[in-house]
């Protein structure tokens, strides 16, 4: 069927369809690592690219490719690559775009592993790179040199939540000839299309929402133009980091209720950030359906919905945020997001243990940070078991 001109929810569940003999309803598995040629000319057309058959998974496999498929159509992209985490993904964008002698660009509060690696890493090979409040555009401006080949942009933050302008790093990026990418693990494309905004390259660990399960690590990069995409393809086929057709299996499916999941957790989530806000021993919070976001407004303008991910601080610092992490019952003290259950975590601490403590500092990664990922539970056992937890505080 045409899901061209589909809704998103029809998308997601038809955008994948193949071809099946037999008529199945989902898609198959494909759990093989080659492929068998009809005949030495069909194979050596195969590797000459002037035949379209598949070779090799690490190269492509059917399962692979309906997910690749479904995800570009969702961020209305050329082509999708699924790789086998969102670090591979981080790490195929960096390896394709960055050379010893480039520099790089972006917001001091990425997820912590995304900049300790080009911090600890890249650095070693040549490859430069500044980290900046990226919500406000005149930092961004200043940050860049004759040498910035990318603006990193990761918008909400992981975990402060912070929202930065995706059209105008776009503007911004492309003037001073550098591609923009976007991390848009925290919205999805349900909540947020950023090569729609200007960006040139998205990418997720669908480990999160995507999947939706918290039982797959995996990660998708889409590339908005074809020469982009082959050199990103081209990469990450060289690096050996592709999915397992069991893994994009399993995404294949998780991804078909992405639509409901996060209205239900949204849902849920302006109800547990209208508790925290009422809060007396809550000293700050952090989300995007607060009308006291830093960003309110733009986040209105570029997203879809308010997500379902929190931060905030208690009065009592880092020591009441350890008594409430210690004394939640429903909440997993768990990290990672985006799946069915409600987590808690200490980034400064744990997801961003690795990022030094002057970074932490400067992205605004405090001691007191609490990061909630509400799930799809009711509302009211969410609220009871944080109203119990902070009784404790
Ligand atoms: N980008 C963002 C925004 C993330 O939150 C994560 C993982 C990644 C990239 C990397 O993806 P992965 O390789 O884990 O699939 N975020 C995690 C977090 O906040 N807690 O645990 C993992």
């Amino acid at each position: 069927m045409n899901t061209k001109e589909s809704g998103f929810s029809t998308k997601l569940i038809h955008a994948g369809e193949i071809d099946d003999q037999f008529g199945s309803a989902t898609i198959p598995i494909y759990q093989t690592s080659t492929f068998a040629f009809k005949n030495a000319e069909e194979g050596a057309k195969c590797f000459a690219g002037e035949s379209n058959g598949y070779i090799y998974t690490r190269i492509g496999n059917p399962t692979i490719d309906a997910l690749e498929r479904q995800i570009a159509v969702l961020e209305n992209g050329f082509g999708g690559i699924a790789v086998s985490s969102g670090m591979a993904a981080v790490n195929v964008i960096y390896q394709a775009l960055l050379a010893s002698g480039d520099h790089m660009v972006s917001t001091d509060a990425v997820y912590g592993p995304s900049r300790a690696i080009m911090e600890n890493h890249y650095i070693k090979y040549g490859v430069e790179s500044t980290y900046i409040n990226t919500t406000d555009s005149s930092q961004i401006e200043k940050a860049f040199k004759p040498n910035t080949k990318v603006l990193f942009i990761e918008t909400p933050a992981n975990p402060t939540m912070d929202i930065s302008d995706i059209a105008a790093c776009a503007e911004i990026a492309h003037k001073h000839g550098a591609l923009l990418v976007i991390d848009n693990t925290f919205c999805s494309p349900y909540l947020q299309t950023p090569l729609d905004l200007g960006a040139d390259i998205v990418f997720h660990s669908m480990t999160k929402f995507i999947n939706g399960h918290a039982d797959i690590v995996a990660g998708v990069v889409i590339a908005k133009e074809e020469t982009i995409y082959k050199k990103l393809r081209g990469m990450m086929i060289s690096l050996g980091c592709n999915m397992d057709p069991h893994q994009a299996f399993m995404v294949l499916r998780g991804i078909k209720t992405l639509g409901i999941r996060i209205d239900r957790a949204s849902e849920n989530a302006d109800k547990v950030a209208e508790f925290l806000e009422n809060h007396p021993k809550v000293a700050w919070i952090k989300y995007p359906g607060l009308k006291s976001h830093p960003q309110y407004e733009l986040g209105k303008k570029q997203m879809n919905g308010n997500g379902c991910m929190i931060s905030f601080g208690l009065k009592s610092g880092f020591e009441g945020a350890k008594k409430l992490m210690d004394n939640v019952h429903l909440a997993l003290l768990a990290v990672s997001l985006g799946g069915v259950e409600t987590l808690i975590q200490h980034p400064a601490s744990m997801t961003h243990s690795k990022v030094t403590k002057e970074g932490k500092l400067k992205a605004g990664i405090t001691d007191d940070l609490i990061r909630f990922a509400v799930g799809i539970e009711d509302a009211k056992d969410i609220i009871e078991d944080l109203r119990q937890g902070l009784e404790k505080v």
